[in-house]
C-alpha cells in the first residue's frame, strides 16, 4: 500500500519561510499517512555537506550533492521535502533533471527581501548589513528567482495554515498515485 514519492523543492531567501512551510506541509503530510523526510541545513551542511562554503561554487555543489540524496529518497518511496535557499537557476535545473522533472515540483518562497530583513529571526541580515557576513543572498550574494516555478506562495500575504492548504492541494493528487 504505497504512495507516489516526490521532491518538494522550496527556493527562497534566508529567513522567507522555507523551513517553516516545509515542516508544516509535513505534520499534514503525516495525518495523512504519506511519509516524508526533510532536507535542510540542520542535516546536510551539519553533516555531509559540512566543509562547504556559501561562494557561488560551493552553493553549486551543495544543491548538486543534495538533489542525489533527494533522488535516492525518491528512489526508497519517500516525499523529500527539501528547504535551501538554491538560489541558482542552474542547479536548480540540474535537480530537476537529477530526479526526474515528473518527481520534481518546486515551490518559490517568495517573501521580498525587505521582509526577510525585517523578521531577521537570526540576526544574520543585520551582519550582512555590517558587513561581518560577507557573500550573504540578497545583500552581495545574488537569488536567481524562479521564473516558471510549479507554485509561488507569498507567505507575507498568507497564513501558515493558508499556505499549508494551498500547498497540500497542488501535490496531493501528485503523490496519492
Ligand atoms: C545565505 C547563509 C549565509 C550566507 C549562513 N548566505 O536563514 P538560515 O541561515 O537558517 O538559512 C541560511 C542558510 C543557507 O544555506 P543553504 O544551504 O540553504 O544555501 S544555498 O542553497 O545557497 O547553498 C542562513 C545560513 O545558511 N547562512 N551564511 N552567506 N545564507
Amino acid at each position: 500500500q504505497g504512495h507516489g514519492s516526490m521532491v518538494i523543492w522550496f527556493t527562497g531567501l534566508s529567513g522567507s519561510g522555507k523551513s517553516t512551510l516545509a515542516s508544516a506541509l509535513e505534520a499534514r503530510l503525516f495525518e495523512e499517512g504519506i511519509r516524508t523526510y526533510i532536507l535542510d541545513g540542520d542535516n546536510i551542511r551539519a553533516g555531509l555537506n559540512k566543509g562547504l562554503s556559501f561562494s557561488d561554487e560551493d552553493r553549486k555543489e551543495n544543491i548538486r550533492r543534495i538533489g542525489e540524496v533527494a533522488k535516492l529518497f525518491v528512489d526508497a518511496g519517500v516525499v523529500v521535502l527539501s528547504a535551501f535557499i538554491s538560489p541558482f537557476a542552474s542547479e536548480r535545473q540540474l535537480v530537476r533533471e537529477t530526479v526526474g522533472a515528473e518527481n520534481y515540483f518546486e515551490v518559490f518562497v517568495d517573501t521580498p527581501l525587505e521582509v526577510c530583513e525585517q523578521r531577521d529571526v537570526k540576526g544574520l541580515y543585520e551582519k550582512a548589513r555590517r558587513g561581518e557576513i560577507k557573500n550573504f543572498t540578497g545583500i552581495d550574494s545574488p537569488f536567481e528567482a524562479p521564473q516558471a516555478p510549479d507554485l509561488r506562495i507569498e507567505t507575507h500575504k498568507l497564513s501558515l495554515e493558508e499556505a499549508v492548504e494551498v500547498l497540500y492541494k497542488n501535490i496531493s493528487t501528485r503523490i496519492k498515485k
